[in-house]
């Protein structure tokens, strides 16, 4: 694909390129990717994306909180005399007015960044070692940025992982009940709700202040994450969502993806299982850098940090299905509904596991 529009969108942005070929890239839920090919050959490539701004509501706020992290990692890197800094921190290319986006005649927004070259995306980790890695590079993420100040950054979606507007939310989707979908799916629902109380722990912990607020990345989905080709991890990516968080959402968003041995949209809920060895190596690898800098109530809480993220992805799925699949892209009709019953199922298995993932986080604590 070589759209003009696409071409005439890259060349508003502060660089020259010489464009071979634009192509869709990627398996995102939010925004649209697009890889930038470049001549010649072994010239740096791009990536192209147009931000959601029906989601992200202040696209120039999350730009700023993305220069300012990314500014903040870099000088951290070039200091610590680190190799090739550029495939370790995202590099944003600013547009020719000097903004971090280009707008389009529609008012969409596009930003343009550096495509890390060699990188592997896994959406299925198999190796514990792999997940180990992985751990360490979002434990290291949080403690990089731990000496930034929590108020220069906005709140790129107000109450992201807040569990009690986010079940507030819920709520209001039951009564509206737009797409005539909750008498079909009381029993879901039901199990979404009943655990209400348990699940918002976390946010009323903030709240109280029993639990800090830090600057987390908040979509530790596996695919946000580089790895060269022996297994390193390059770069912490997807950087949209990074703003004042909690770091138990990180570690539980990490194990929703990693500890499931199947992908969130499982149609056949038999095949979701526990995958005890990557959480184990990932409980280890992210206390290997984060024990330094957790209090001891967030220490407590980790393994239930992931039973509280599948259950509030669950409630996400469920919600966007009863408002008529207005926030997720979707591969098919239903698919929302298929990812929050492989959701809450996964939840459940987290559930018949929940002693033995204490007793990791304590084990791994003591190495
Ligand atoms: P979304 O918010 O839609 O998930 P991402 O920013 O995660 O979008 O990008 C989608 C995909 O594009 C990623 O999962 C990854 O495969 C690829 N990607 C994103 N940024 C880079 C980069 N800097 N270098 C290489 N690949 C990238
Ligand atoms: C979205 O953008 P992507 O695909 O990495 C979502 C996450 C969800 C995830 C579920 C901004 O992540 O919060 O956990 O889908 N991002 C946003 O797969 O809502
Ligand atoms: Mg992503």
């Amino acid at each position: 694909m070589n759209n003009p529009l696409f071409s005439e969108l890259v060349s508003d942005f502060d660089i020259n390129l010489n464009i071979k070929s634009i192509a869709s890239y990627g398996t995102g839920h939010i925004n649209d990717t697009f890889l930038v090919s470049t001549l010649p050959e072994d010239a740096p490539d791009y990536i192209l994306q147009r931000k959601n701004h029906k989601i992200f509501k202040d696209v120039e706020g999350m730009m700023k909180n993305i220069v300012i992290t990314t500014d903040h990692i870099r000088n951290k890197l070039e200091k610590a005399g680190v190799s090739e800094v550029n495939r370790k921190v995202m590099t944003y290319i600013p547009a020719k007015d000097g903004k971090m986006y280009v707008n389009d005649k529609d008012g969409n927004f596009w930003t343009l960044f550096l495509f890390i070259a060699d990188c592997v995306v896994v959406e299925n980790i198999q190796k514990p070692d792999q997940a180990y890695s992985a751990a360490r590079a979002f434990g290291h993420f949080q403690e990089q940025l731990s000496d930034l100040p929590g108020d220069l950054l906005i709140e790129t979606i107000p109450n992201f992982h807040n569990g009690l507007s986010r079940l507030k939310d819920f709520q209001t989707a039951i009564s509206n009940d737009a797409a005539g979908r909750v008498s079909d799916n009381q029993w879901l629902i039901k199990s979404i709700l009943d655990r209400g109380n348990e699940m918002t722990s976390i946010q009323r912990g903030l709240n109280d202040k029993t639990l800090p607020l830090r600057i987390t990345h908040n979509d530790t989905k596996i695919n946000n994450i580089l790895f060269d080709q022996d297994n390193n991890t390059l770069c912490i990516i997807d950087l949209d969502t990074v703003m004042p968080g909690s770091a138990l959402y990180d570690f539980g968003d990490a194990i929703r993806t990693l500890g499931n041995t199947a992908p969130e949209d499982e149609p056949d809920l038999s095949k979701i299982t526990f995958n005890k060895p990557i959480y184990e190596a990932f409980a280890k690898g992210y206390l290997s850098e984060a024990k330094s800098f957790l209090i001891q109530a967030e220490i407590d809480n980790l393994a239930f940090s992931c039973r509280y993220m599948a259950w509030e992805q669950g409630m996400r799925f469920l919600c966007d299905f009863l408002n008529g699949d207005t926030y997720y892209k979707t591969d098919y009709q239903g698919h929302n509904l298929v990812r929050a019953k492989a959701q809450i199922r996964y939840l459940e298995v987290l559930e018949e596991n929940r002693s033995v993932m204490e007793e990791i986080v304590r084990e791994s604590c003591l190495n």
